[in-house]
């Protein structure tokens, strides 16, 4: 089975580490967004989306995070705690799964892409953070109770971007912080520093990115965010 990733992105990261931590074998295609490889020939035959994550497990593909790591969930029968049988705790698992492309991932990335439009990034961001705290967090340990799940892994590594930028999301939010270090734990401090290497090293990449790599990328990120 191959995945194609980037780990500079969210939803790959969160595969990435859903397939290493639960051991499935997998080879690691790396594609490169930044050097416009989504816009390959031979990628367009994996995912005619053009964006990663992506998979191909013989002569099936499939793109998109969410189903990539529910496909690998059902496929390689992982633990029940990442997505539990238990009706209501799936439930609340699948909520946060919906809710997570239009706020907290959109609000990451805009400040991680966008540091010259701050204050209305951070505007939503802000809103996104306190609605994952005060709505999907509580007083629980974990997004569907006392277990870590799917939905805690998408959402780490969707807190994860905007500290790519240089932004400390955790100050002054004790009750996220206690979260993301419950969810390291889970994780495992090695894995999670892996996953991430990359994505806390962008800055500098980015800053010193040539315009000419940029011209695949920024203008539809831009385009997006507007
Ligand atoms: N909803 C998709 C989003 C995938 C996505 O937007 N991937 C971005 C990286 S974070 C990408 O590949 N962008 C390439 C492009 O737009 O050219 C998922 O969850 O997998």
């Amino acid at each position: 089975m191959e995945l194609y990733l980037d780990l500079y992105s969210q939803p790959c990261r969160s595969v990435y580490i859903f397939a290493s931590k639960n051991n499935i074998p997998f080879e690691f295609k790396k594609l490169s967004l930044l050097e416009g490889e989504q816009y390959g020939e031979e990628f367009g035959k994996i995912n005619l989306i053009r964006k990663v994550p992506a998979l191909r497990d013989g002569d099936f593909c499939l793109a998109e995070s969410i189903a990539i790591l529910l496909y690998l969930a059902e496929k390689f029968k992982t633990p029940d705690f990442w997505y539990p049988a238990d009706l209501h705790q799936r439930a609340c698992i699948n909520e946060y799964l919906s809710w997570q492309h239009t706020t907290v991932r959109l609000h990451g990335s805009k400040m991680f892409w966008l540091r010259d439009k701050l204050d209305s990034a951070l505007e939503d961001l802000n809103g996104s953070l306190k609605l994952l705290e005060e709505k999907f967090i509580q007083d629980k340990p974990f997004i569907a109770g006392d277990n870590f799940s799917l939905a805690d892994l998408v959402a780490i590594v969707e807190v994860m971007q905007p500290v790519g930028s240089g932004l400390d999301v955790f100050e002054g939010r004790p009750k996220l912080s206690a979260w993301r270090d419950r969810v390291q734990a889970a994780i495992g401090k090695e894995l999670f520093d892996d996953a991430h290497q990359s994505l806390l090293g962008a800055q500098e990449s980015v800053t010193l990115m040539d315009a000419s790599k940029m011209q695949f990328f920024k203008p539809k990120i831009l385009k997006l965010f507007m």
